[in-house]
């Protein structure tokens, strides 16, 4: 087929009726690209018979040597089904996990998913999350079952086997989206009920449009979910094999099978996929295939003829049948495919023609796929709301756009509304400016007029040469010659400059934005405003006088910019084609953003838009390198080229340390592979090196062990622990003002000996940790609404983020039960580190009120509270936070920072400008009854009991009432190092332990090579959580968890031990205490024979320690601890 033409394309673009946005998704390796391919090819961009081995969306280089898709890239194609045609804007996105924020930039930009199954391996964990994305961002999917060939040739499963295996991937793939549809429809349901609540003497009846596909019904019985499920008989399910060429949807069939047959099309379309066989008697179709033993219709007239196919033409290779196979169906076989060696490419020449898969994906694609218009009004809500905002406070001028994006309209009134996903960098090559175009109709015949002369003048030349041998040539001709001559070298200088030209501009990184436009239509050069993700549209509206526009010059608005769109491409996978201007409903390129957009942005002409609500991103980045020039002269460029990688790639963070070190955070390794190798050889250009990944710890106390290391029943390690605390702080300069009592409360005076905090730290319940990890948004949400309250701002939330505060709450208080904890989510004063942090400290001091985390949650109260405060107190009260967040962003053992741990803040004694030795009287006292609650503890089951003293009697001794004087200078200040140096004592006398961060890891691998798997995962401390069978293959999926510091090299080495037959994929879970305790010294005689006097060999947690300890110029105890042993070995035996 012809190359469509630019006008064309441009033409199509008005119609948003017939555009789809769409993008292919899946797991690793299930054939996407390929896929891409066929249909690329289906517009002939790239000849059919490359289709499938070119891999033409994978323009990296990188890419195409491993095989795997790194950047997801856009294509637009077209495609003509009955007198419709359509413009398809195609994205294919990476399916390996490191790359699966840019799944999430894909996504984001589509109206509907085409989800790549592979048949052999069906559902996997990446095919889990990306249906997952697509429900997220309420785009519809559809569904290609690819890889069928190997089910007929590897597998070798009968044609009737292979139904029941499709039909069980089928069930594996509703399965996943039935429970994100269950979820949701329960949500709704109680948001619902709530809402009716509320609105109930309103009477207010709300009106929803019908055609929604996930409708509001009440419940779960009611809710139409019958366009939600893959089905084949629902026209959304293509089978293929995309390296052969070949895919068909059950429609296809049914239509030949009613010409053929005389069946009603509809009929076999409803029996064509389930359990029905044809009578042939009776001619009829029966239901019950399964239960009489007879062959389903879908393995009789569909799968049959496909297995014959390939078993004539790859297995058997009888020329003779293929032939007739070929006459049968109508097709054209060239002879070089037919006498080609390699049997598959016959296979492909048929079989393309036969069922191009191209037609089929496209034909689905189109019918079934909505398109820009079809937008749902709750995603347009949902992409507008951000945080804690709800939709209806947002102003009216913002409400008002909601209907812009319904009308997708492109009229020059519409206001213009893009979003851009992510900034891509492109050669100089492959901007329009610099390619070489074809030369036009003018051109060519320019050409051959010169041509044509020339070779008139040539003849006539040799002419009077030959009339006239003597006389050689007179002037003219000479001259002549010597014109053509200098055109020709002066083209060849234009050209050889033209050429030149792009590797002077090399220099300069070209970034493209990816974007989709939502409502109205951009022109090239026009002005709009650039809204960060922090833009508040109404503090623009009311800052911006009205009717202002980007072309005017704006004020000075927070998180908005202005800028020009200086060009604007349409996408074609590896080419850009310059356009002048794009409708709405339209996948772009914008060129000229690089100075205002960072990674993703907000465009519009209206100050009145909203910022889109953040990307969902499933990757986070936990690999971490440290990258230095080769030649330290280099530094800028480093500085400059990271900046540029930070720019274009959606997931890799770039950071300055305060040591001065850059670093690069990746997802995975992979990922870290090609940020390394974009930085040397696009961005940066230089030689550089990078360290050893460095991984990330946690710091936690945990409860005493009740056993030993060798299993034995302990009572004193605790104890041991204290004991050493109480030796490091007696050696330190500190310690005439740090106290520490043997039930672990820390008491700790400033140096000006003001004031003086007590603070004691215990484990949280594990469930707690977990719970406070996976609401960090949730906390931070909160956080914001605080400081918003504290600071007098009244701020409108959600009602579903008030609900989601409360739901946390109570899960919280459900969690911290028991005499311990009593009250103690009431007296939550503070989240860390970075304020959301996994770590809590309480107001443990009696007497002393503050205003709750939770005021949100009772309003009004909350905020007159508030107001009692006085500044001195609260000046102060945020020293006590500062504190404590310095504390939990790095830890005693080595500076990572904390996780699960609680600190209750147990008294708090402030006096202003006392006169010292009344103070150091103060101070005994404090101390002498600190002691004395020290021995009633200690005489008590626990030791370790520490918030079970919330409710002791009052300890506060703040005398706010004392002059404020000095408090804004040094007490605050040294209040914040106080608490930090308290807390971290107080950290350290419980027992301390290491957290690593683990993966999880999915293998799938064969039975021959399963021990292998099992050894590399062995050697590496990994835990097999479980093991089976893919039914219907001889494949085993496994399931471990893994270390992220043993993981390195991990995946390389997999594949190397199994020939390549398993590979891992390596997604970051969760953080998982380190059993053994870093500080731990062979003590009891059954300990020094099993491990011996130095005991260091063990110990996995002092390894991990001591090397962060050493990356960071850290002091490492190993001397020290040499001979700690020996004196207590002395000790021991005299
Ligand atoms: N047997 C068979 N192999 C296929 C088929 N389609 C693709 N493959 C092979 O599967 C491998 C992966 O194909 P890709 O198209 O690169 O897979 P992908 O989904 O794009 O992979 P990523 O982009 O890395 O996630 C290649 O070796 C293809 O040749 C198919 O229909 N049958
Ligand atoms: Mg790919």
């Amino acid at each position: 087929m012809a190359h469509t033409s630019l006008d064309r394309i441009i033409a199509l673009q008005r119609n948003p009726a017939n555009i789809r946005n769409l993008c292919i998704l899946a797991h690793v390796d299930h054939g996407k690209t390929t896929l891409a391919d066929c249909l690329v090819a289906s517009n002939g961009i790239i000849s059919s018979r490359l289709a499938g081995k070119l891999r033409y969306l994978d323009s990296r280089e990188d890419e195409q040597i491993r095989g795997i898709t790194m950047k997801s890239s856009a294509i637009s194609l077209h495609h003509t089904t009955g007198d419709q045609e359509y413009l398809l804007n195609l994205i294919d996105s990476p399916g390996h996990v490191d790359f699966s924020s840019e799944v999430s930039t894909a996504v984001r930009l589509c109206d509907g998913a085409i989800v790549v199954v592979d048949a052999v391996e069906g559902v996997c964990p990446q095919t889990q999350v990306v249906l997952r994305q697509a429900w997220l961002e309420n785009i519809r999917p559809v569904l290609v079952i690819n890889k069928i060939d190997r089910l007929i040739l590897e597998l070798k499963l009968s044609s009737q086997e292979a139904f029941i295996h499709l039909q069980k991937i089928l069930e594996q793939v509703n399965a996943v989206t039935g429970t994100l549809f269950t979820s949701k429809v329960l949500e709704e349901r109680a948001e619902k009920e709530k809402d009716k609540e509320e609105e109930e003497d309103k009477e207010e009846v709300e009106t929803l449009t019908g055609d929604q596909v996930y409708d509001w019904s009440a419940g779960l019985e009611e809710a139409d979910d019958s366009l939600l499920y893959f089905s084949p008989d629902q026209g959304n399910v293509v089978f293929a094999s995309a390296i052969d060429g070949w895919g068909f949807s059950i429609q296809q069939f049914a239509h030949i099978y009613s010409q053929k047959m005389g069946i009603k099309a509809e009929v076999l379309l409803k029996t064509l996929w389930g359990d029905y066989y044809l009578n042939a008697k009776a001619k009829r179709i029966m239901k019950g295939a399964q239960a009489k033993g007879k062959k389903p219709l879908f393995v009789q007239l569909v799968l049959d003829n496909i297995w014959s196919l390939y078993d004539a033409v790859v297995t058997r290779r009888d020329k003779e049948k293929v032939e007739k196979v070929v006459s049968s169906l109508g097709l054209k076989v060239m002879s070089r495919d037919s006498r080609h060696s390699d049997p598959k490419v016959l296979l492909s020449a048929i079989c393309s023609q036969w069922l191009p898969v191209s037609q089929a994906v496209l034909a689905m694609v189109c019918e079934k796929l909505p398109s820009p218009l079809d937008i749902t009004e709750e995603r347009v809500e949902k992409l507008m709301s951000v945080g804690a905002r709800r939709f209806d406070s947002l102003p009216e001028q913002t409400q008002e756009l909601k209907r812009a994006f319904l009308r997708c309209g492109s009229g020059e009134d519409d206001p213009l509304i893009i979003f851009v996903s992510k900034m891509f960098t492109v050669d100089n090559k492959a901007l329009p400016k610099n390619r070489q175009r074809p030369l036009t109709h003018e051109e060519i015949a320019q050409r051959r007029e010169l041509a044509r002369q020339r070779h008139a003048e040539k003849l006539a030349a040799d002419q009077t040469a030959a009339e006239n041998p003597t006389a050689r040539p007179p002037s003219e001709s000479m001259q002549q010659e010597a014109q053509l001559a200098e055109i020709s070298t002066a083209k060849m200088e234009s050209l050889t400059l033209k050429d030149s030209k792009p590797e002077e501009e090399e220099e300069q990184q070209n970034f493209v934005a990816f974007a989709r436009i939502y409502s109205g239509v951009v022109k090239k050069g026009q002005r709009v405003f650039v809204l960060g993700p922090k833009y508040d549209p109404a503090k623009g509206l009311s800052m911006l006088p009205d009717g202002c526009r980007a072309s005017d010059c704006v004020p000075e608005v927070p998180h908005m910019c202005c800028c020009s769109m200086e060009s604007l491409f349409l996408l074609m996978g590896r080419d850009l084609e310059d356009l002048q201007q794009v409708p709405a409903g339209n996948v772009l390129g914008i060129g000229g953003l690089e100075e205002c957009v960072l990674k993703s942005a907000t465009l519009s002409t209206s100050p009145a838009c909203p910022p889109f609500i953040p990307l969902n991103m499933e990757a986070m980045p936990i690999v971490r390198v440290a990258i230095e020039p080769k030649h330290h002269s280099d530094m800028p460029k480093l500085v400059r080229g990271m900046r540029l990688l930070n720019q274009a790639d959606p997931c890799a963070e770039v950071l300055i340390q305060e040591t001065g070190e850059h670093v690069l955070v990746t997802a995975g390794e992979v990922h870290l592979q090609r940020c390394l190798d974009d930085l040397r050889e696009r961005f940066a250009k230089i030689e550089i090196s990078a360290s050893k990944p460095i991984i990330p710890f946690r710091e936690t106390v945990v409860r005493p062990p009740k056993v030993d290391m060798v299993n034995e029943e302990l009572g004193h390690q605790h104890k041991v622990a204290i004991h050493r605390v109480k030796e490091e702080a007696s050696q330190g300069r500190s310690s005439d003002t740090l106290h520490v009592d043997p039930s672990g409360l820390v008491t700790l005076a400033t140096p000006n000996r003001l004031a003086s905090v007590s603070v004691r730290a215990a484990p949280l319940p594990q469930d707690v940790t977990s719970l406070l990890e996976s609401s960090t948004e949730l906390i931070r949400t909160l956080e914001q609404v605080n400081m918003s309250l504290r600071e007098g701002r009244s701020v409108d939330i959600s009602p579903r983020t008030l609900e989601a505060i409360a739901g946390f709450k109570a899960q919280l208080e459900e969690l911290l039960q028991g005499r311990r904890w009593r009250n103690a989510v009431e007296h939550i004063w503070a989240f860390g580190p970075r304020r959301y942090g996994p770590n809590i400290l309480l107001n443990s001091v009696e007497g002393y009120q503050r205003p709750s985390v939770w005021q949100c949650l009772c309003r009004g109260g909350g905020a007159a509270e508030a107001g009692a405060q006085t500044p001195f107190t609260r000046d102060l009260d945020n020293s006590i936070v500062s504190g404590f967040q310095l504390a939990t962003l790095s830890g005693p053992m080595c500076e990572e920072p904390l996780m699960g741990v609680c600190f209750s803040l147990e008294r708090w004694d402030i006096q202003s400008a006392a006169p010292q030795h009344q103070d150091s009287v103060e101070e005994d006292s404090i101390s002498h009854e600190a002691s004395a609650d020290g021995k009633a503890e200690e005489s008590s089951e626990t030791p370790a009991q520490p918030v079970g003293l919330v409710s002791r009697p009052s300890q506060a001794r703040r005398r706010p009432e004392g002059p404020p004087q000095g408090c804004y200078g040094p007490v605050s200040g040294q209040l914040i190092a106080a608490m930090k140096e308290a807390c971290r004592h107080a950290f350290q006398a419980q027992p301390q332990r290491l957290m690593a961060a683990m993966y999880t890891c999915e293998i799938m691998a064969t039975a021959e090579v399963l021990g292998r798997v099992y050894g590399v995962l062995g050697k590496r401390e990994g835990r097999v959580l479980h093991e089976e069978m893919k039914e219907g293959t001889d494949m085993f999926l496994i399931k471990a968890v893994l270390p992220v510091a043993e993981s390195f090299g991990f995946a390389d080495e997999i594949r190397k031990r199994t020939s390549g037959l398993a590979s891992p994929q390596l997604v970051f879970s969760h953080w998982e205490v380190i059993s053994s305790d870093p500080y731990w010294v062979p003590t009891t005689e059954e300990e020094y024979l099993h491990f011996g006097e130095k005991a260091d060999s063990a110990n996995q947690a002092l390894k991990y320690m001591n090397a962060v300890r050493r990356r960071k110029g850290l002091y490492v105890e190993e001397k020290t601890v040499e001979h700690a042993e020996k004196q207590r070995t002395l000790g021991k035996n005299k």
